[in-house]
């Protein structure tokens, strides 16, 4: 067994204990007995230290030129792509994804680095003209200050280097609250930040649990912008209070995404992606697959094909190369699964395969739910609305497209979407239809990609977007510059015309 490695906070350059004694861990969710990592349970105190070396180190980080700043990130994407393989076991073992798919989350983050750094020769404003002679007028984008970034355990290196990289990029200074889950990933990517050599406080770490240390963060009065990819429970809480306290505030949360197969669709293709939207990470994406949307006319061959491909799905450890399903997070998480399993009994939903915690022996150490296929399913049912974050997928037939792409609209949720067809009409009126922050067609929920923006509308997300170069939208202020070279007092808004 691998020794547990004792992580610490990151604030101004050093590696903390927290003020208070107490410790937690975090465990391998494909065996419990495993702890991967023990952490510090921060308070308010150890947040505060964190949040006043950020805004000393905001004063000069604004003004090292944006191409410096980016030279630093792309340096952390070099650093992370040497240690993939390490980053990729590590999030494998404290996390439980197979390996295939913790090497596509470092990937991410590589790929985040190289694209945020290119932005730091860009970073864009407008000229405009002036209504005045002689005067000229631009548009700047300024930093915004201090940002605390509050991450889950899914996507445990991608989704911190969304955050952090553009953030930097852009002139601000960050402090990262990681998932308690993953605490350990939050380390070894922190520490590759800090490899690249960036000064003292401008990324900082803070772990424990989101009730202390992420409440902290999101209360604090010199923080000036959080960004949060969580449940909508969550980020409801996160949100009023950034409201409460005039903090800029970057949300995501929750998805109930749809895949649509119409029967003119490509089923052998539509298979592939309905099963790796739905049970690729476990379910475990905000983008996963979680309703499939079937024309009358295929879904019972298509229902067959599934249940077929899905019955020769291999759960176990992420560690072992023939995994295709790995665990659930944790305890809580399994059980809400198992619940939303006896709420869609309940609702007099049909289980067509799956449907409980995996009692296998080799199984027993860890917390693993059988990929699962729920049929007969009206869109009213809380099964078909809400989301469950593991792989339980819920089947609903329609007769034509109008009602698929009402059905797959006819929710609080609106992340990703997807649409099968080889119809180029119903893809392109899908493409305007459908109410959600991505759409994908003839290609499944998941993957997005990091030079995209990413995000939701309704209640996914607050009208922000994440990656691409909407990131410099969320990170910036912008700032409109007037250079009057007349000489002279010129009055705007005086009206002379007759
Ligand atoms: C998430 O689940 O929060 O689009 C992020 C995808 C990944 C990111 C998922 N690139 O599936």
């Amino acid at each position: 067994m691998i020794t547990p490695l004792s992580c610490r906070n990151y604030i101004d350059g050093n590696w903390l204990n927290a003020v208070g004694e107490v410790t937690l861990e975090s465990r391998n969710p494909a065996d419990k007995t495993e702890v991967v990592a023990t952490f510090p349970r921060s308070q308010a105190n150890d947040i505060d230290t964190a949040v006043i070396a950020a805004r000393k180190a905001y004063h000069s980080w604004r003004k090292v030129p944006a191409p410096a700043r980016a030279e630093y990130i792309f340096r952390v994407g070099e650093i992370l792509l040497q240690h993939k393989e390490e980053l990729a076991q590590l999030i494998s073992r404290e996390m439980g994804k197979p390996m295939t798919e913790a090497r596509g989350d470092v990937q991410e983050g590589v790929d985040c680095a190289f694209y945020s750094a290119g932005e730091g020769r860009r970073l864009f404003g407008q000229t405009t003209p002036s209504e005045m002679p002689n005067k000229f007028a631009m548009t700047v984008r300024m930093p915004i200050g201090v940002c605390a970034l509050i991450t889950p355990w899914n996507f445990p290196v991608a989704i911190p280097c969304w955050k952090a990289m553009p953030a930097l990029v852009c002139g601000n200074t960050v402090i990262l609250k990681p998932a308690e889950d993953t605490p350990a990933c939050a380390t070894k990517l922190i520490e590759i930040f800090a490899q690249a050599g960036l000064p003292p406080g401008v990324i900082n770490l803070v772990h424990g649990v989101g009730e202390e240390a992420g409440k902290a963060l999101v209360e604090h009065p010199d923080v000036n912008l959080v960004s949060f990819t969580g449940s909508s429970e969550t980020g409801a809480f996160v949100g009023a209070t950034c409201g409460r306290t005039h903090k800029r505030v970057c949300l995501e949360m929750g998805g109930k995404n749809a895949q649509v197969v119409m029967e003119d669709a490509d089923l052998e293709l539509a298979l592939d992606g309905a099963v790796w939207g739905a049970f690729g990470t476990t379910g475990q994406r905000c983008t996963a697959t979680s309703r499939l949307i079937l024309h009358h006319d295929i879904k019972e061959k298509f229902t067959n094909m599934l249940r077929e491909r899905t019955s020769k799905l291999r759960l176990g450890a992420g560690t072992d190369s023939d995994t295709d399903i790995g665990p659930i997070i944790n305890e809580r998480q399994l059980q809400q699964v198992s619940k939303y399993l006896d709420i869609a009994r309940e609702e007099g939903a049909k289980v067509l395969i799956g449907g409980d915690i995996a009692s296998e022996e080799a199984l027993k150490n860890g917390y693993f739910f059988q990929p699962t296929i729920l049929d007969d399913i009206t869109p009213n049912m809380r099964v078909a609305r809400e989301e469950i974050f593991g792989p339980v997928v819920a089947l609903i037939e329609v007769s034509s497209f109008e009602e698929a792409i009402a059905i797959l609209n006819d929710s609080n949720y609106g992340l990703s979407s997807s649409v099968y067809t080889r119809d180029i009409n119903r893809a392109f009126t899908a493409m305007r239809d459908i109410e959600a922050g991505i759409t994908y067609i003839n290609g499944p929920t998941i993957g997005a990609e990091v030079h995209l923006p990413f995000g939701g509308v309704k209640h996914t997300g607050n009208g922000h977007r994440e990656a691409g170069t909407t990131a410099l939208d969320v990170f910036t202020e912008w700032k409109s510059v007037y250079v009057d070279f007349s000489g002279s007092l010129q009055r705007a808004q005086i009206d002379n015309r007759e």
